[in-house]
């Protein structure tokens, strides 16, 4: 489908765009599963979210509707299927690197399950039930510093807390290894004293993304309910809640519209692939939303320039995009624009810096981008 299509299909839909991701919003009540189907073939998938900048550009997506399905699910009802993640979403959970008390984590031996860590006075790790209420340390990227929070909550409302008055939870051994502490506390439901732990952003569950994507990214308003309620919703402030996956409630999809192919071919390999697979090596006439996708997605290429889908007519002796529009030889993207044209030359954006437009040898095997 071109782009230009999908933007008019659907009177309903707002955009938004993310660092890759573009959000639709779909006003049509349905159901998680009716949705996702919604989505996948009209668009990539529901909607993912990678970290806070993603869920503020879903929010404008919604527009301020709440009570909106999101693609994250309950993956399995197991709970040894459960996986641990940093509450940091760009920090990387790794087996390698964990510093595990002895014994543990050993899930309250089978009692209760403990889905939140604490560490201890020497820094090691023990898996706890996440509603005690204990002390908690955040990170704060502005300074690079940890914080200690001498106040009881929560494991989640001890993550809303850092990620409203400093960064998040800290998250991960290099975090850990700049704090320091001496006061410790931690109390459990019935506020009798346990032992001397503080919550730290790691945590474990079994849900995940309708792409199957792998971001750990959460931002639950209260504990989630896995038993009846299987499916979130973003509710109010960005935050989520687990709800019946039946219920009927709006929803949001999102599309890779840029897509980064990471071979290397001529200009003219490159339009045949774009367009067996997708729908055209990219164009961005008149839409600086996806030149700008489309310089970001450059930036990730292996090769210095990236083929798009502008190609010099020898015939009409004049530039043109792959969709037909003709392209001005004085364009301010072009990295030398007025300058004289050959036959054999097609158009490529830089990978870096300006991002300008280029004309090279179209023979030279270069990464591209296609649109979807
Ligand atoms: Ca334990």
């Amino acid at each position: 489908m071109q782009p230009l299509l999908v933007l008019l299909v659907f009177g309903q839909m707002r955009l938004s765009v993310s660092q890759n991701l573009m959000y639709h919003f779909i006003n049509g009540p349905k159901s998680w599963a009716e949705a996702q189907t919604f989505c996948r073939k009209h668009y990539t998938d529901l909607a993912t979210v990678n970290h806070m900048r993603d869920l503020e550009r879903l929010r404008a997506a919604a527009d301020g509707q709440t009570d909106v399905w999101i693609g994250l699910y309950q993956t399995s009802d197991k709970l040894a299927d459960r996986k641990w993640h940093w509450s940091q979403p760009e920090v990387k959970y790794n087996e390698a690197e964990a510093e595990w008390w002895t014994g543990e984590p050993n899930d309250g031996e089978g009692v209760a399950p403990e889905s939140c860590v604490a560490i201890s006075s020497d820094k090691k790790w023990a898996d706890a039930p996440c509603h005690w209420t204990c002390y908690f340390v955040c990170y704060d990227e502005t300074s690079n510093t940890t914080v200690l929070i001498q106040d009881h909550k929560t494991w989640l409302e001890a993550q809303q807390y850092c990620r409203a008055n400093h960064t998040d939870l800290m998250s991960g051994p290099d975090q850990q290894r700049l704090f320091e502490c001496s006061a410790f506390s931690c109390l459990d439901s019935t506020g009798r004293w346990r032992y001397p732990w503080l919550w730290i952003g790691l945590s474990r569950d079994n849900w995940g993304w309708s792409d199957g994507s792998d971001s750990s990214f959460r931002n639950w308003k209260t504990e989630v309910n896995p038993l009846s309620k299987k499916c979130a919703a973003l509710v109010d402030q960005g935050q989520w809640e687990s709800e019946d996956c039946g219920e009927k409630k709006p929803f949001v999809c999102y599309d890779d519209l840029v897509i980064l192919v990471k071979e290397k071919k001529t200009w003219k390999e490159a339009y045949d692939y774009c367009k067996q697979n997708y729908c055209n090596l990219a164009w961005f006439l008149n839409y600086e939303t996806l030149k700008k996708l489309a310089q970001e997605k450059a930036e990730l290429a292996d090769t210095e320039f990236v083929w798009v889908g502008l190609f010099y007519s020898c015939a009409m002796k004049t530039w043109m995009w792959v969709n037909g529009h003709y392209v001005s030889n004085d364009n301010d993207n072009w990295k030398h624009p007025g300058s004289e044209n050959v036959c054999s030359v097609a158009g490529a954006m830089e990978r870096a810096g300006e991002h300008m437009w280029v004309k090279i040898n179209d023979q030279e095997k270069h990464n591209f981008i296609c649109l979807r």
